[in-house]
């Protein structure tokens, strides 16, 4: 595959494999049910796949609960389908990044089956931590021992001052390199180093570590994580042709998410900052001009996101297709990789009717808040159930006209678009990497040059705005006027 950069500018399709594609029909995803679908995930482009947990695991918190780092859960297939999928991957071009879960194992972990206490964090007596999915981050074993859990009681928090979870987990990274995988997404990269002595959080910060902006708390974001990603790197690079690892760190500022991300640590760091943006010119701007701060403060272009497997998706974030198609065309023109999560090339909503008994997402028993409607199995054909038998969630009955047949010969099509977009970007790396200009533009517009001649506009206004796009229209996200206007919410990629 060579070009151990690959990452820098490379698009990446987050597969979630319980909602993605079932191939053996049991109305679950699985790693088959991939495998089979990449003739579309090349179709559609992409550089490469980042596949959530697909490891053996009770399913407490959707795979984020692991019982074995080193095995495929059956619900998904076996480590010859993983295998399979690599390899194919690989021979249509597509890399492939899997999950790594290092700061919690499931309570069905045979460490914590053993109970061999000094892996988690055991105490006599709990402290004020609260658990990002609600209630104490602590749970009362039967002999009177408290074990901190940041996320559901079904995830103890592993100890990373035992040398052997270092141990562990460095083993692990070979395992999965040795079977030939391109990257690493690790889940909570900032939380795995609690603060001495754990200390009280203190009256009012609580859980709400994890939103941007907040100040510190002493289970996050502490120095000693990054002794781990040191650790690590040698690792990474002692493997050819370019294994890079993504954080996942929920922390302040893009001064605290740069100190994840260069040549001792990892590759790059998620810039949840824009995904966190409102759909309006300014904030766009803003958030771009911070992010591109941090790019500069690491040396290597960041990520841009839009939706993922924890978020409501952008469609519905953002209020409507029109406005996420035109933050995608955004998003796809701006310096650094891309993440994209399954289902957004349809333009598939957040489903926010799900009945309450069907929901799955353990922050929901705690908060009322789910993460299922972004968890939707993917509408593959237009009638005959999309695909699925039994799905695990519903598929909204509605979905047929944003299934992937429906969508596949109309050039209108969220899939065409993004199809389009792609073809475009690889065909003008100016897209991906190079310098970004801010043109002068009008309020609500944003305006901006990428290298020679790429003029990236976006109307997030509520009037149509004449500009003179002076050059060829390569991509619109939507209808431009009969007289050359530029609707609203609709974005333009034009060459000069
Ligand atoms: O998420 C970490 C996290 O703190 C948040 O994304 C949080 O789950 C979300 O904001 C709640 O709305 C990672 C995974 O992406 C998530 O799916 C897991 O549940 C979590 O870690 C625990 O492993």
């Amino acid at each position: 595959l060579g070009n151990d950069d690959w990452w820098r500018d490379a698009v990446v399709y987050q597969v979630y494999p319980r909602s993605f594609a079932d191939a053996d029909g049991d109305g679950t995803g699985d790693l088959e049910g991939v495998r089979r679908r990449l003739g579309y995930l090349s179709d559609l482009g992409v550089d490469a796949l980042w596949l959530s947990p697909f490891y053996t695991s009770p399913m407490a918190d959707g795979g984020y609960d692991v019982a074995d780092y080193r095995d495929v859960d059956p619900m998904f297939g076996s480590l010859a389908d993983f295998d399979a999928l690599v390899r194919d991957a690989h021979g249509r071009g597509i890399r492939v990044i899997v999950d790594l879960v290092p700061n919690h194992s499931s309570d069905r972990h045979p460490w914590f089956q053993a109970g061999l206490r000094d892996r988690y964090i055991f105490r006599d007596e709990p402290n004020d931590w609260e658990s990002i999915f609600g209630g104490p981050a602590w749970t009362q074993t039967a002999d009177g021992q408290w074990y901190l859990h940041l996320f559901a009681p079904e995830q103890p928090d592993l100890n990373w001052d035992n040398p052997d979870v270092r141990a562990e987990f460095r083993d692990i990274l070979r395992f999965w390199l040795d079977r030939g995988v391109d990257g690493f997404r690790v889940d909570v990269a900032h939380g795995m180093i609690k603060a001495d002595g754990l200390p009280d959080v203190g009256p009012k910060e609580g859980r709400q570590a994890e939103m941007l902006g907040d100040e510190q708390v002493p289970y996050f974001d502490q120095d000693g994580v990054h002794d781990i990603y040191r650790e690590w790197r040698p690792i990474l690079d002692s493997y050819p042709g370019g294994r890079m690892a993504v954080a996942e760190a929920w922390v302040s500022s893009p001064e605290r998410l740069a100190r994840y991300v260069g040549p001792d640590e990892l590759h790059q760091a998620f810039n949840f900052e824009f995904m966190m943006a409102d759909f309006h010119a300014k904030s766009f701007r803003t958030v771009i001009e911070k992010s591109l701060k941090e790019a500069e403060l690491v040396g290597a272009p960041t990520t841009w996101v839009l939706s993922n497997h924890d978020k409501p998706r952008h469609v519905t974030r953002h209020g409507g297709l029109a406005r996420a198609r035109a933050a995608t065309l955004l998003m796809l023109a701006l310096p650094g990789s891309a993440y994209l999560y399954n289902g957004e090339e349809l333009g598939l909503p957040e489903v926010l009717d799900l009945p309450d008994e069907l929901r799955q997402d353990p922050a929901f028993l705690r908060t009322g808040e789910s993460r299922d409607g972004c968890r939707v199995p993917i509408p593959w054909t237009a009638s005959d159930g999309f695909g699925w038998r039994d799905p695990w969630l519903p598929i909204p009955a509605s979905w047929g006209p944003l299934s992937a047949e429906a969508q596949e010969d109309d050039p209108a099509s969220t899939l065409n678009l993004y199809r389009a977009a792609l073809k475009i970007r690889k065909e003008h790396p100016a897209l991906g990497g190079g310098t970004l200009t801010w043109l002068d533009s009008p309020k609500d517009v944003l305006a901006i040059e990428r290298d020679p001649g790429l003029v990236v506009l976006l109307n997030t206004g509520e009037e149509p705005v004449r500009l003179d796009l002076g050059g060829r229209v390569l991509l619109s996200s939507g209808p431009l006027g009969a007289d050359g206007t530029i609707p609203p919410d609709t974005a333009v990629w034009v060459q000069r």
